[in-house]
């Protein structure tokens, strides 16, 4: 199931256009769960997206050369956005015969030179509504060449109606409903397992350092209500800035490898820049300084990419000592830049030890540009940021070295402030859709900390 599927049988929970109890439906039989999806045209974003996956259905089937048509009334919001969205011409079927004029069941069919019709419901039940319409179809000498549904709810296919295709199956509702009570329930065990104090709000935590950047991170997660930072590890600086543009006012940072670009511009960046501001994120160059300090000036400030000119947030691994940072610290600027340390790694393998970890925390407290630390988990007091790389819901590894833990592990059990994630949304098959479903997992995971 891609993360449009995901968002959709979210928001049909979320909508309450599902419920569990005792029902009797349309055709007298009980059933245990009650299903209606009226609720989801309120949401522009949810038709559209319902519209893209009836489009792959389509595509998938090779249909061709149709009009399309919402059966009345719950289709229409649907076959119309697709008749929009993929310039298709549609047809418009009554409820009631019209009692004046040509006494038309079906609206748009004068002129038109399509033979074949494509139906568009929301659920099927028994199919009667589908079969009550055939016969309007066939009057008009239309072929029906199938239907789509976003939801089939029969208990058995009676082999009535030929050519229903759904976009979901009440068993998919089910699955998706208990694998999210099961991850609160997650949530709940691993909330109570937990000792600590509850986590102070990001609001509150605002002055606890000088730092500016602490501070405007914080604020700015207050207000986008986000705690996400995008790890957009791309090659193509064209393809990354198309992608914020789109993503930026959902994340609060866009993290970046500028030395896997390959077509690196200075104009391009500049950009970028103005987009930052323009959607309010922050941009960090995950350039894991660890030089001696001479060559790290040259790094930041010169070569071809003058990543001082741009980056908003860059990060040190303390291998070499805190000479890096030092100098930073004389040469940021305190306004808009700050400094991370990397005090724990993600990656199987990493040579990371407690006491080195406690090293690098003892730096970053005695320097003013640093606004917080990479790490798996809380691991000082509440005037850093911790950033958690790392992140995935699935939780498998990648081929290669990378482990990831979930954003409630992250944000609840582990106390850490700002999920990273990279390729669980820009290797997924909808950039947005993940974007926003790491979003809302990593706002309500945090809102979920806060309530202990
Ligand atoms: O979500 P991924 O696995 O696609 O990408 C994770 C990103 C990569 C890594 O370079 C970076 O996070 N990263 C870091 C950072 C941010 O410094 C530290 C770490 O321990 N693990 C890690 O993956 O761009």
């Amino acid at each position: 199931m891609d993360s449009r599927q995901h968002y959709i049988l979210q928001r049909i929970i979320e909508l309450n256009c599902f419920k569990e109890g005792k029902f009797t439906l349309k055709n007298g039989s009980e059933s245990n769960y009650y299903i209606n999806l009226r609720n989801l045209i309120r949401e522009p974003e949810v038709i559209k997206v319902i519209c893209e996956l009836i489009y792959d259905k389509i595509n998938f089937l090779s249909w061709k050369d149709f009009v399309i048509c919402g059966l009345p009334y719950a289709g229409i919001p649907y076959a119309q956005g697709y008749s929009i969205l993929y310039n298709t011409p549609s047809v418009f079927l009554r409820k009631e015969q019209k009692k004046h004029g040509m006494n038309n069941m079906i609206d748009g069919l004068e002129g038109l030179d399509k033979k074949k019709v494509l139906l568009i419901d929301d659920v099927i039940t028994s199919g009667s509504s589908i079969q009550e319409s055939l016969v309007h179809f066939e009057k008009a000498k239309l072929e029906v060449i199938g239907t789509i549904v976003i939801m089939d709810r029969r208990i058995e296919n009676t082999g009535l109606i030929e050519n229903v295709n759904s976009l979901f199956k009440l068993e998919d509702l089910l699955q998706y409903n208990s694998y999210r009570k099961a991850n609160l329930l997650q949530e709940t065990q691993l909330l109570s397992s937990k000792t600590e104090e509850s986590r102070k709000s990001y609001g509150e935590r605002v002055g606890l350092s000088n730092n500016k950047m602490f501070n405007f991170l914080l604020n700015l997660m207050e207000e986008k209500k986000s705690n996400l930072a995008v790890s957009l590890d791309y090659t193509s600086l064209k393809q990354i800035y198309k992608i914020l543009s789109v993503i930026g006012e959902h994340i609060v940072i866009v993290k970046l490898h500028m030395d896997i670009i390959e077509d690196f511009d200075m104009d391009l960046c500049s950009q970028i820049v103005k987009l930052s501001k323009d959607l309010k994120f922050v941009i960090f160059e995950d350039r894991k300084f660890s030089e001696i300090g001479s060559i790290f000036q040259k790094q930041y400030q010169g070569g071809m990419y003058r990543i001082s000119e741009w980056a908003n947030l860059v990060n040190f691994h303390l291998i070499s000592g805190d000479s890096n940072i030092q100098l930073f610290d004389k040469i940021y600027n305190p306004k808009d830049q700050a400094g991370l340390l990397v005090a724990q790694m993600s990656n199987k393998g990493n040579l990371f030890s407690k006491d080195y970890t406690n090293q690098v925390i003892e730096i970053g407290k005695r320097f003013a540009s640093v606004c917080g630390f990479i790490s798996q988990e809380k691991i000082a007091g509440d005037g850093f940021l911790y950033l958690t790389p790392g992140i995935g819901i699935a939780k498998e590894g990648d081929a290669l070295d990378q482990q990831y833990k979930s954003p409630q592990q992250a944000l609840i059990v582990d106390g850490t402030d700002i999920i990273i994630v990279g390729r669980n949304i820009t290797q997924s098959k909808s950039v947005v859709k993940s974007t926003l479903l790491y979003k809302e997992l990593g706002w309500s995971s945090y809102l979920l900390s806060l309530r202990r």
